[in-house]
């Protein structure tokens, strides 16, 4: 919609809904007069199961806020000291695009690391777009690759089932008998804002909901019928168990197996303790879970009794050292009971939801081949470059989208990393922890400025209309417009040809599906509404001689060829439990006992929010402690506390609780990092503790981390 002068008067109603990275996407009605938004509603015109959270309420306060920066910042002190002052767009655009020519003429264009990320995800405005087309018209940059969500659920979903697409809509909860929420936390990251909706209409229809989690999150006090606690890293362990159990008692439903499965008898020579003389029992899991032998028993007899029964696996025990293993061994499960293209079961991967338009793609020119270094590997790539083996050294850092220093593992050598390059770039609402490092700051638009899509998180069944609600304040900009301009100063044409209408009108007429862009601007909110619960590999599973799954064998494959062929010797082709670095039996344990775990908070989208007051004031920034634990420090409820490793160390407040499990603690991720003079963070970043290693399959292992937590004098 245009905002145009006549209208502006009258108080008028525009539709969107925030662009973030956020588990939800849930229609706003966004109220506005006089050019300026007065308010912000949840929308209920569009069918139930779609209300907004408090996030997408707050919305007027991230335009409004007093800290936006509205005009290009120039740096004015040292790098990372947050000292800049003002400039015209003329000076900086010019400064940009020197920056960038002088490198690519002097080293090439792989000098130049785009670091775009998950700032904004919408087809458009997404800030994975306009860099991505803007580079290739460059002549390329170096980027990144990997996945820090996810790829430990997307290895396991290609490689065990072939594809990406393995879940299924939410409505599929009201057949299933059971519900196993493993690792993962929807009433706080939502997946999906029909997610909690249908969850708790499958509890009232009679669903028993089981928790596993080294702590007792929202979802678990809020649904679940019992919380089992477990070690961070060690599910795998739990679920090869479960396997253990269900084939010592001859519970699991052979017929699958045989009918779709290959290299069952493989994996169950590992687990019985044939191929390496340990037996997988309960009693050898508990020793490493700290899950009671009788509890494992419990949960996989019922797993293969309760049957329609959805396994849900998080991302977040994923992201763990060989956190592929654990949702390779969750689909054997799925699989051993027959869960697996039936309504009411559940596999989880990469997308929960099949609908193509999330990997539709007009803007960025996919397909442009850029050499990538792995998202755990960036900081390495600035320190080290050529000399450390990676594609070229950086010159030009460009960053769209991401607070790098706060969200990637290890902040203290990102903060050495962010010193190395000559030139740094970022496109920023707010001057973050990142952004301080940046030589230039050009301030970017905020989505209720500019049109977009919106579409679900990982896929979904609708679509909504983003529309501009308000002007940019003062000398902001789109990311698309910003590199509209620093094309046209380097003397690249066909940037840009269209209006962002067009462009939505081209992604509109690409996506199966959808209806055309001017449609969806009249209907606003586009529901698909099939007619049974979508179910992945549903055809597989009815008639598997006309539908093989798209793997080597045309089966489930829990002995991957594909990882066979790898010949890693940590990346087995069953899924194997392989104890983890910085878990309960390293050595480093001596020093720094405790595992930490970080998981996604409910009040912000990754960092993104932590600077709103209205939101600050609801979010739990406390580091989870077991009574336990605390005593055995001398700390209580409300102590301030140190929490360090030979990292880094911050300084937070201890909430002693019985929700987390002795031995481990947790600290919502996301909180800005705020240093001292002598480098402690006091903002409650754990980022100063994680370690920046990959896991061997690609895992980002940011629930990996040790620490030892003690109170402060
Ligand atoms: N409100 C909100 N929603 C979000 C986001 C956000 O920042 N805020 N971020 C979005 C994004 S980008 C993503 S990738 C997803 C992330 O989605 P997830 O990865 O599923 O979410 P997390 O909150 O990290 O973790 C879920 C639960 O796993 C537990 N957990 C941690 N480690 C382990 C482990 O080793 N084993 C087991 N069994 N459990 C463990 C945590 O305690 C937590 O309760 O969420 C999305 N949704
Ligand atoms: N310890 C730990 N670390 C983690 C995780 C964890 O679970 N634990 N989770 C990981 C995961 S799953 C993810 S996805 C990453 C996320 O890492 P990031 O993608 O870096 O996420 P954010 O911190 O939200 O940073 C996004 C930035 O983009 C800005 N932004 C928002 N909209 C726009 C826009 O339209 N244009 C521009 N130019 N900027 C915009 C925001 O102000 C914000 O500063 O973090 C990872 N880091
Ligand atoms: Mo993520």
């Amino acid at each position: 919609m245009s905002v145009n002068e006549d209208s502006n008067r009258e108080e008028r109603i525009a539709t969107s809904t925030c662009s973030y990275d956020c588990g939800g996407r849930c229609p706003l009605k966004v109220y506005v007069r006089d050019g300026k938004i007065r308010r912000i509603a949840a929308d209920d015109r569009f069918g139930p199961g779609l209300a907004a959270c408090a996030r997408g309420l707050a919305q007027r306060d991230m335009v409004y806020a007093p800290d936006r920066i509205t005009v290009p910042l120039r740096r004015s002190g040292e790098r990372g000291s947050g000292k800049f002052e003002p400039i015209g767009w003329e000076e900086a655009l010019k400064t940009v695009a020197g920056a960038l020519r002088d490198a690519r003429e002097k080293y090439g264009p792989q000098s130049v690391f785009l670091m775009d990320f998950s700032g904004s995800v919408s087809p458009l405005h997404g800030t994975q777009k306009a860099g991505r087309r803007f580079f290739s018209f460059f002549g390329g940059c170096t980027s990144w690759r990997g996945n820090s969500s996810m790829e430990a659920a997307l290895f396991n979903s290609r490689m065990t089932f072939g594809t990406i697409f393995t879940g299924g809509t939410r409505d599929n909860f009201l057949h299933s008998r059971l519900i196993i929420f493993w690792g993962w936390n929807p009433l706080d990251t939502r997946f999906g804002p029909d997610t909690a909706g249908c969850l708790k209409q499958a509890k009232e229809h009679g669903a028993r909901i089981v928790c596993i989690d080294p702590r007792s999150s929202p979802s678990a006090e809020g649904l679940a019928a019992e919380w089992i606690a477990i070690r961070p890293g060690t599910d795998t362990a739990m679920l090869i168990a479960m396997a253990h159990v269900l084939i010592a008692e001859d519970l699991y439903d052979r017929a699958f197996v045989e009918t779709y499965t290959s290299g069952f008898e493989r994996f169950k020579a590992y687990v019985t303790g044939e191929e390496d003389g340990t037996p997988k029992t309960p009693a050898w899991a508990e020793a490493i879970t700290g899950v009671p032998g009788e509890t494992i028993e419990r949960l996989a007899r019922d797993y293969a009794a309760c049957r329609p029964a959805a396994l849900c696996t998080g991302w977040a025990p994923g992201r763990t050292a060989y956190g592929e293993q654990y949702h390779r061994a969750a689909s054997v499960l799925a699989a051993m009971t027959g869960n697996i293209g039936i309504p009411g079961g559940h596999v989880s991967g990469g997308t929960d939801i099949m609908m193509q338009g999330y990997l539709t793609d007009t803007i960025s020119v996919p397909g442009s081949r850029n050499p990538a270094v792995h998202v755990t590997d960036v900081y390495n790539l600035l320190l080290e470059g050529r000399s450390g083996g990676y594609p070229s050294d950086i010159r030009v850092l460009y960053i769209v989208g991401s607070n790098l220093l706060n969200q990637f593992l290890n902040l203290n050598k990102g903060i050495r990393a962010l010193k190395r390059p000559e030139f740094i770039v970022v496109h920023e609402l707010f001057m973050t922890p990142t952004s301080r490092y940046a030589d230039i700051i050009l301030p970017a638009a905020h989505f209720l400025e500019r049109e977009d899509i919106g579409q679900p998180f990982r896929g979904g069944t609708y679509n909504i209309a983003m529309e501009k609600a308000v002007e940019p304040p003062a000398e902001a900009r789109s990311d698309l417009a910003i590199f509209t301009e620093l094309a046209a100063r380097l003397g690249i044409t066909g940037f840009n040809d269209k209006t962002d209408h067009e462009w939505l009108n081209e992604f509109a007429s690409m996506t199966p599906g959808m209806p055309s862009h001017d449609a969806l601007r009249q209907e606003k909110v586009h529901r698909v509404k099939p007619d049974k619960p979508i179910v992945a590999f549903r055809k597989q599973i009815k008639d598997p001689a006309q539908n093989p799954f798209p793997t080597p064998s045309g089966k489930i494959e829990i002995y991957s060829r594909k990882i066979a062929e790898k010949n890693h010797p940590m990346i087995p082709p069953i899924p194997k439990y392989i104890p983890p670095w910085e878990g309960a039996g390293d050595p480093l344990t001596g020093r720094y006992p405790l595992q930490l775990v970080s998981p996604h908070a409910k009040f912000r989208v990754n960092s993104t929010l932590d600077n709103i007051p209205r939101l600050k004031k609801l979010a739990d920034d406390a580091v989870w402690l077991n009574p336990a634990d605390a005593g055995a420090r001398g700390i209580r409820n409300g102590d301030e506390v140190r929490v360090y490793n030979e990292r880094g160390g911050l300084i937070a407040t201890a909430k002693v609780t019985e929700r987390i499990m002795q031995g481990a603690a947790s600290m919502d991720a996301g909180a800005w990092y705020r240093p001292d003079d002598m480098g402690i963070d006091h903002g409650g970043c754990v980022n100063v503790l994680t370690r920046d290693a990959r896991s061997p399959a690609g895992a980002f292992p940011s629930n990996t981390c040790l620490v030892q937590i003690e109170k402060v004098a």
